[in-house]
Formats: structure tokens, sequence, C-alpha cells
């Protein structure tokens, strides 16, 4: 059995990306392994969020965990600002990170370009997401493919700590799913699928109505070639369409192709929306279901609590290690 982490950021309504990319795996693994998943509030206060939304977004960000399938007889679901530990030993691990790595991570280069008064939290962020995995000792982390590089740093950070001071870290490693691993912004095929994207014809919210999703699928950008075939390069947005169906169904994008080798888009992008309803349908049941329930609080009152123990042995061993504090 190995320890598993993962965080995701209230910073909106979760997209399919979010879904398929993260969530997904994260319900598989529960099976097998000690999980631990995470609401990163912490990290979302990175841009500017309005006190009474992120309050909103992280209730509800609980919620679609729990109705996509996180079982808290098994997992652990807690909200990162109630487990101290996290920005404690962020501090710690801003205190080995160099600016040179941190000013190389593409996140912040994409988050900051072109923006004024950007936080010094944004820059800082990695420390933060590195403590996160490391206080739980994690051996995996499932995550979509844009975090690789903060992977990356996270394991250079343990190393690091590790061989300054003393072995106090497990040594993570990276896991993102074979399909679904960057699903595509449906406006700008180039650009990943985000939640915090400012034009909502770009995601596919997981609380979308039905009309409205089939209504952003019937306008994802597409081609004038009129041929169902994955073509990341020439074909972005149909490719990102195929993944998005296949991902949804579990059929291969092959045999994708092949179905809709003599239909047109029009047919495809009618399939395409009926597959993602498919799938978001019980999930959108269950949510209505948990959103104002006390089941919910209860269920994170109990993963804040085994977060904390668990989160403090470790935050324990590395004060020590670093020679902080009295003993
Ligand atoms: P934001 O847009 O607010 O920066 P985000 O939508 O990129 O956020 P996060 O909360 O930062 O999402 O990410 C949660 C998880 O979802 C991470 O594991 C991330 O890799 C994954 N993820 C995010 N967007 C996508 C996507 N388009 N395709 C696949 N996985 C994704
Ligand atoms: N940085 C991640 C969110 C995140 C995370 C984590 C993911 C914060 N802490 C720990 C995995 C493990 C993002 O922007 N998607």
């Amino acid at each position: 059995m190995k320890t598993i982490f993962s965080g995701i950021q209230p910073s909106g309504t979760l997209t399919i990306g979010n879904y398929l990319g993260a969530i997904r795996q994260f319900v598989q693994l529960q099976n097998e392994h000690d999980c631990y998943f995470c609401i990163v509030d912490n990290h979302a206060i990175t841009v500017p969020q309005d006190p009474a939304t992120l309050q909103h977004n992280i209730r509800s960000l609980a919620a679609i965990y729990l109705a996509s399938g996180i079982n808290p007889e098994k997992s652990t679901l807690f909200i990162q600002s109630e487990v101290s530990a996290h920005t404690q030993l962020s501090w710690m691990l801003q205190s080995i990170s160099y600016m040179g790595e941190l000013e190389r991570m593409t996140q912040f280069k994409d988050k900051s370009s072109g923006k004024e008064g950007v936080s010094s939290a944004l820059f800082t962020y990695p420390a933060l997401m590195a403590a996160d995995i490391l206080l739980y000792q994690t051996n995996i982390v499932p995550v979509g493919d844009d975090q690789t590089q903060h992977l990356e740093l996270t394991r250079n950070l343990a190393q690091r700590f590790n061989n300054r001071y003393k072995e106090t870290f497990a040594v993570p490693e990276i896991r993102v799913p074979e399909v679904g691993a960057r699903i595509m912004s449906l406006q700008e095929p180039q650009k990943k699928m985000s939640k915090s994207d400012e034009n909502e014809k770009g995601f596919i919210s997981m609380l979308d109505s039905p009309k409205k999703i089939e209504k952003k699928i019937k306008s994802a950008v597409t081609d004038s070639e009129g041929i169902v075939k994955f073509d990341k390069e020439n074909k972005p947005g149909i490719s990102n369409l195929l993944t998005i169906y296949a991902s949804c169904t579990g059929d291969s994008i092959e045999s994708l192709e092949e179905k809709y080798k003599d239909r047109g888009y029009g047919e495809f992008k009618g399939d395409t929306a009926k597959a993602v309803l498919h799938l978001l349908e019980p999930i959108q049941d269950k949510y209505e279901q948990l959103i104002n329930s006390n089941e919910l609080d209860q269920i994170l009152d109990q993963g804040t609590k085994k977060a904390t123990e668990t989160a403090n042995k470790t935050l324990k061993k590395a004060y020590q290690a670093m020679g902080l504090g009295r003993k």
C-alpha cells in the first residue's frame, strides 16, 4: 500500500479537465492505497479571490469530490488551510528553494505575464505545493500533465532537504492518466482547459446544465476539413473533442475515428455532448444531495483531524532536522 496525495484549487467550479485529468484517477486509487485529497484554498489565494465566492467554492469542491466517488471511509478529504502544518512547512521549504528554479516555473510565467500586482505567493506557490505532498510521506501524486514541472521541483526539494539535514521525506512520483491528461480549451485548443478562464465558452463545468454543455460543445472551435481524425498539430479542436469523447466512454480514439468516418462534425459534436452528459448526470444528482448537508461538514471535520495527525508528525521531524525551536 502506497500513500497518495493530490490537491485541487477551489478557484472556480471544476471542469471536465479536472475530472478526467485528476479526480477520476483518485477514485480508482483509493481502493488500493492510503489516500489524502485536499482542497488547496491557500493556493487559490495566490491570485485575487472574492471571500464569499471562495467560501462557496471550497464547499462546492468538497461536494464534487464526494459526488465523483471519493469515499470518506477510504480516503481523507480535507481543507488545506485547516491544517496549519502546510504553511509552516512551506516556509521551511522556501528557505531551501532557489529564486532561479522558481523563476523557471511555466505556471508562474503564464499566470503572471502581462499582469500588474503579481503576488509574491504566486511565485513561491511551488514550495507550498511541495509541503502539501511531503507532509504525508507521499509516494504517488496523481495529477494532470501540467503539474510535471512542479512535481520535479518537489522531488528536488525533498532530496535537497534529506541530503542537507537528515532523511525526513519520502521522494514522491508523479502519475498522469494515459488519456485525458491534458484536456484543451474548447475555444483555444492550443491552451489547456482551465476553470479560471475568462471565456466561459472555453470550458465545460462539471455543474453546467445539459443545454449549456450541448451549446458549448456545438460551438467548439474545429477546422474546415470535415474529417473526424486525431491530429493534434493540424486539427487540435477535433483531436480535443475526440479525447473528451474517448475519456468519457472508454472507447478508443481509433474506434471513434472509424465510427465517424463518413459523418459530419455536427453529428460527432452531438454525440460528444451526449457522452459528457451521460458521465456528468449522476455526479450532478449526488452533488445536489450533498451540497447543503451536515454530512459534508462531518466528513471535512474528520478529514482535518486525520490529516493534522499525520502532517504534524512529519512537521516535527522537519523542525528537528533543521534545528528550529528548542527540541
Ligand atoms: P486554475 O485554472 O484555477 O489555475 P486548473 O483548472 O488548472 O486551475 P487545478 O485546481 O489547479 O486546476 O488542478 C487540479 C487538477 O486538475 C490537477 O491535477 C491538474 O493537473 C488537473 N487539470 C487541470 N486542468 C486540466 C486539464 N485541462 N486537463 C487535464 N487535467 C487538468
Ligand atoms: N498546483 C496544483 C494544485 C496543487 C496540488 C498540490 C496538486 C496544490 N497542491 C499537491 C497535487 C499535489 C495545480 O495548480 N493544479
